[in-house]
């Protein structure tokens, strides 16, 4: 039987604590090793958790050979808002990250390779509503630059070295478990928090910024169907538009306050507004739900209820 070996890179982040546990589920704790520059603790010491920087490209490397990895999912990043302050930085933690992993899929003979995208990779004269897969992207953000750029060099290593690298272009991640660090969308994690804590939020959007938006059960769903799909089913290699809801900050709160009725928010918009106002609204998910069955499980209702009932015991 195949040997499976799971490397996660950046395990510590939001979605990296969700989907190293789903990756648990199917290869067992023992065949999966999260890995960050610092330990998180929490959930992540119940498995295999190392350090591990990614821009030291033969720390990275001897760990692939030492530990006979298999399989990279590489999640490491600086987000949208924190880019915009360390531009820089953001360009080489995640530009040239991607390059040592998918150096490293070259060189080790990877059998699959995950890095994720955004929306962020879209840009301001990109067509807002149902944005196509293939379409104008003119990315404003450092990060959504180092998005655009990132499927490219995916895409690249695919054609030009056989990689079988995959990927998708998230929209805003909403999960309760681990706190997110530094992106225009996380008002839509922080008013949960606050609903319940204070139950009054000030929100850096506009009440009418509508972005497109997942629960973090469906992104870790969407990215491990994509990684388990047969390889020629995958036929993007640059990225998958997916999508599951689209609201805004008017509407979210609205929600919240079908169970929290003297839930209160308010809005005062700073520099991330003109980033929301660069990204899509809605997406079309057209090529995902087509080519390996993208289905997502939670609108708006369901997944406040969901953060409602669970969030009290991370509190
Ligand atoms: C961010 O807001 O920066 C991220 C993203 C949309 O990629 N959540």
């Amino acid at each position: 039987m195949k040997k499976h070996k799971i490397l996660i890179i950046g395990a510590g982040g939001q979605l990296g604590s969700e989907l190293t546990q789903g990756l648990w589920a199917i290869y067992g704790k023992d065949n999966v090793i999260a890995t960050d520059i610092k330990d998180p603790g929490g959930i992540l010491a119940q498995g295999n958790f190392e350090i591990l920087d990614v821009l030291k490209q033969k720390q990275l490397f001897d760990f692939i050979a030492k530990n006979e990895i298999t399989q990279v999912y590489h999640l490491a990043a600086v987000l949208s808002a924190t880019g915009e302050r360390n531009p820089k930085f953001a360009w080489h933690l995640n530009m040239d990250g991607l390059i040592h992993v998918l150096d490293a899929a070259v060189e080790y003979k990877l059998d699959k390779v995950y890095w994720p995208s955004s929306i962020a990779a879209f840009g301001p004269t990109t067509p807002k509503d149902n944005t196509p897969q293939d379409t104008i992207m003119d990315p404003t953000t450092i990060y959504g630059i180092t998005k655009q750029a990132g499927e490219r060099w995916c895409e690249w290593y695919h054609q030009k070295q056989g990689v079988d690298v995959r990927s998708l272009r998230y929209p805003g991640l909403i999960g309760y478990k681990t706190k997110p660090g530094g992106g225009t969308t996380d008002y839509a994690v922080d008013i949960f928090i606050k609903a319940l804590t204070d139950k009054k939020f000030e929100c850096f959007l506009s009440e009418n910024t509508y972005l497109p938006m997942m629960y973090m059960d469906d992104a870790v769903k969407a990215t491990i169907d994509l990684m388990e799909a047969p390889a020629e089913k995958v036929k993007i290699r640059s990225s998958y538009n997916v999508s599951a809801m689209s609201f805004s900050p008017a509407e979210i709160a609205k929600a919240i306050q079908k169970h929290i009725p003297d839930f209160a928010i308010s809005y005062n918009p700073d520099f991330r507004q003109a980033i929301a106002d660069s990204w899509p609204k809605s997406l079309d998910d057209t090529a995902a739900r087509k080519d390996w069955g993208w289905q997502h499980a939670f609108d708006l209702e369901k997944m406040t209820a969901d953060i409602l009932k669970n969030l009290p015991a991370y509190l």
